[in-house]
């Protein structure tokens, strides 16, 4: 059509050479237990779906459902509101199908993420209940590589968060609208939210560390220059 709009199959208006993006983080933060772990519970874990800028994604999002690892009573949760999440407790590691269900006027398919339960950042790490072992500020996440990272260079080791884009390319028309009128909303706090960083955080964090490797190099320099003189 002359505007630029197609109807598909189902009979929707859909926009030509449209996309609509929308940045998302799914990821999980885990504390040990302390001196209480035993052998059924040695974690408490929440695992999250979220925008990637802390935007709130009910106008785009009608339910998220984790798919937990069968040995937990009902492993089928559902969350119908922000925030998308679900705090358990438990003794292993496993992969948590994460499926996002998109709101009907969007007229698109589910999308699923697989995401990696981390409860143990790696070996040498000593157990500390101050912290927790895996979030997106500590080792799986800004601090750790960019794993994650769009395109997901995998920095070895535990990896807490993955960011992911999803597209809906050409949009259907009413949908796109109302999303695009929609005024940007924050999102309901995580259970989590002291631990999760925004993408600006995200690059502040990266800027600072290299401007760390930057001053410790340089008085590497200035060392080896005196101990040269003083030689
Ligand atoms: C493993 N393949 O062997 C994994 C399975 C399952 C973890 C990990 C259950 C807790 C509960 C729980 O933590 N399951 O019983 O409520 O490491």
């Amino acid at each position: 059509m002359e505007d630029g709009t197609f109807i598909d199959e189902q009979g929707s208006r859909r926009l030509r050479d449209t996309e609509l993006v929308v940045p998302v983080v799914v990821g999980t933060c885990a504390w040990w237990v302390g001196k209480k772990a035993n052998d059924s519970v040695t974690h408490r874990w929440t695992v999250y779906a979220r925008g990637a800028n802390g935007e709130d994604l009910s106008h785009i999002i009608s339910k998220v459902t984790f798919e937990l690892h069968h040995t937990f009573t009902n492993p089928h949760r559902v969350c119908l509101q922000a925030p998308y999440e679900v705090t358990e407790q438990g003794w292993g590691e496993f992969d948590i199908n994460i499926t996002l269900t998109f709101t009907p006027d969007a007229r698109e398919k589910d999308v699923s993420i697989m995401h990696r339960l981390k409860l143990y950042e790696s070996e040498s790490t000593p157990n500390t209940t101050k912290k927790p072992v895996m979030s997106e500020v500590r080792p799986g996440g800004a601090e750790g590589g960019v794993e994650g990272g769009a395109g997901g260079g995998a920095g070895g080791g535990a990896m807490g968060w993955v960011y992911e884009e999803l597209v809906f390319s050409e949009p259907v028309e009413s949908f796109y609208r109302r999303v695009l009128a929609e005024p940007p909303r924050r999102a309901a706090e995580l259970s989590c939210q002291a631990w999760v960083l925004t993408f600006d955080e995200r690059e502040e964090v990266e800027k600072l560390k290299e401007c760390r490797a930057r001053v410790a190099a340089m008085v590497a320099e200035v060392r080896k220059d005196f101990e040269g003189a003083a030689r």
